[in-house]
């Protein structure tokens, strides 16, 4: 059986929603976050990075949670989360795939650092946030998710870092964003990872010190 290590309030959560999907049971591995909200010391000897999620399978140890997403697609023969092979969306969707770690992540945690601290966010990050919600938005369209109605890899990835800008506040002026973070609240796959690890962002009485 897969083993899930699962910090708490992490993406490790992406995982839990596929493997929910997916009617795979895993042994899942909990780690608190420490006084300063990182993940505790237990988490390096998993892996040299220290990071949630990674899991460990038939000796594999992978981490990165879009490889996740894509290793466990693979090894159970699932093709319901992505567009078929051979089609323009399915690059359009590999591509999102990449993109929320690779470039999304990174620009939104500059405007959810602050906030999370009781901060201002300043304008610059911002104004860069603001280009990718108007990015997303457009990718959108009609809706309710990122290629229609069928929850994709895109959109479990998404999900971790749409859960905490609406926490923060971030997604107001953005009512596209807020309708599709709440058409994600609403796939089976996220309310049993929900149900079983918690919300994916820190409760409001949460302090980072
Ligand atoms: N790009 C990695 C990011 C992993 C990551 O940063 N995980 C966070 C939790 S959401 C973490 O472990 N943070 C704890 C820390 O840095 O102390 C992925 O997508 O899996």
């Amino acid at each position: 059986m897969i083993t899930l290590h699962a910090l708490k309030y992490s993406r490790a959560t992406r995982v839990l929603w596929l493997l929910a999907d997916l009617g795979q049971p895993c042994n899942r591995v909990d780690y608190d976050r420490t006084e300063r909200f990182r993940a505790p010391e237990a988490l390096k000897q998993v892996h040299p990075l220290g990071k949630s999620p990674v899991i460990e399978d038939d000796g594999e140890m992978v981490a990165e949670s879009a490889t996740i997403l894509r290793y466990l697609v693979e090894k159970y023969g699932d093709t319901s989360h992505r567009p078929a092979e051979g089609t323009s969306a399915y690059w359009q969707h590999e591509a999102l795939l990449d993109y929320v770690e690779a470039s999304f992540a990174e620009v939104a945690l500059k405007a959810i650092l602050p906030a999370f601290g009781g901060e201002p966010v300043p304008d610059e990050a911002r104004a860069a946030l603001d280009v990718h919600l108007a990015y997303i938005t457009r990718l959108i369209g009609d809706g309710p998710l990122l290629f229609g109605h069928r929850a994709m890899l895109a959109d479990i990835q998404m999900s971790y870092i749409l859960a905490l800008l609406e926490r923060f506040g971030l997604l107001t002026g953005y009512p596209v964003l807020a309708s599709y973070w709440d058409a994600l609240q609403q796939q089976p796959g996220y309310i049993a990872a929900t149900q079983a690890a918690g919300p994916m962002a820190p409760p409001s009485d949460t302090e980072r010190k």
